[in-house]
């Protein structure tokens, strides 16, 4: 019944959407890492993203959100206690950056989603081309507040966050190289070496996807809206390739397994962090009344307390929702990807 709400909104949809969705994937956009990018289209890419940032919202569903950029790290901080420490966590992020996708489109921007190797530049992060001050994204932020103060994004002004709050704040990270090793080809081989999704989205979170929040800060390393940094789709462009790396290993079997808990226990909140939801809630607030009238069911989709292939994704009118099951294999029909 789910799947046949979700196909005629699609269809509904199809014709407003930059990026229609197609029955077939004939020819993958192929995901890089920025270090393999050509000049020409890093500037491109970086031109979107500033675009998405200075554009008007368009839902005014989201609640402080002035900005499209602002609507997209609102969808994350509305989620942000179901998409993480959960099973959600490695679908829901991969449906987020297809969000991110589309908001590119919206800009006029053609080539694909890009992603950072970060083993290759583990333990040197100050030295990476990501941080470049013209064809990347600005280095580490001055000032008390951190601020990204060289590159494209400085001075810009995000109004999702801190926490559960919306107050305009600058693009802001805090680079500590000592943590960027959390993020080495060992610690990936580790990440992606159990046998089951059940264990291996476990491995990923709380491997290379966490030493490189730490390593990182965006956002003042915000669990909520760390998305308000634009290098977060560089970093989860990597955790999403994590996923993928593991699921290559036995293709047949691993595009279609999934699990793990589809809303946070209570009792544990993040993994990342001790006490549970409540407690935890000291550092960040709660969702506002207005974000929880909008905040989907952790279930939807989902027979009982695991994620399973049917679980509904919304973007919340950005985008037509889309299944755990569409996104399983990015170069199916829906996302129509792959990685080099
Ligand atoms: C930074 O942004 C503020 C507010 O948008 C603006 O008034 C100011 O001129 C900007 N400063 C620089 C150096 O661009
Ligand atoms: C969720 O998955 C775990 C691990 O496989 C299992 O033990 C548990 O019974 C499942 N819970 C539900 C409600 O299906
Ligand atoms: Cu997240």
């Amino acid at each position: 019944m789910i799947r046949i709400l979700v196909l005629a909104l699609v269809a509904s949809c199809a014709v407003a959407s930059p990026l229609k969705r197609q029955t077939k994937c004939a020819s993958p956009t192929v995901r890089r890492s920025w270090h393999d990018w050509k000049d020409d289209e890093k500037k491109a890419y970086i031109e979107a993203e500033q675009c998405i940032l200075k554009s008007p919202a368009k839902t005014n569903k989201m609640p402080g959100a002035k900005t499209r950029w602002d609507e997209f790290v609102s969808l994350h901080q509305i989620h942000a206690l179901q998409i993480h420490s959960t099973g959600q966590f490695l679908p829901w992020h991969r449906y987020f950056l297809h969000v991110h996708e589309v908001l590119l489109a919206e800009c006029g921007y053609k080539g694909a989603h890009p992603y950072w190797d970060e083993p290759r530049d583990a333990g040197k992060f100050p030295q990476s081309p990501v941080f470049d001050t013209k064809l990347g994204f600005g280095g580490t932020g001055s000032g008390t507040n951190a601020c990204v103060s060289d590159g494209p994004f400085k001075n810009l002004t995000v109004n999702i966050g801190p926490g559960f709050t919306t107050q305009p704040r600058c693009v802001n990270r805090k680079i500590t190289n000592a943590l960027s090793s959390l993020t080495n080809k060992a610690a990936v081989d580790k990440a992606i070496a159990p046998a089951t999704y059940e264990e291996a989205w476990i491995t990923i979170y709380n491997g290379p996807h966490l030493g490189g929040h730490m390593a990182l800060a965006m956002m003042n390393g915000d669990s909520i809206t760390s998305p308000g940094d634009p290098l977060f789709m560089l970093h989860h462009g990597f955790v999403d390739k994590m996923w993928w790396d593991w699921q290559m290993k036995a293709p047949e079997k691993r595009f279609s397994e999934m699990g793990g808990p589809n809303a946070q226990d209570p009792a544990t909140g993040f993994l990342e962090f001790p006490g549970g939801v409540e407690q935890e809630s000291a550092m960040w607030g709660k969702p506002t009344a207005a974000m929880l009238a909008v905040t989907p069911d952790p279930r939807s989709g989902d027979p009982a307390g695991n994620v399973t292939l049917s679980h509904v994704m919304t973007s919340l009118g950005i985008i037509p929702d889309a299944t755990v099951g569409d996104v399983m294999d990015p170069s199916g029909p829906y996302l129509c990807y792959t990685y080099q």
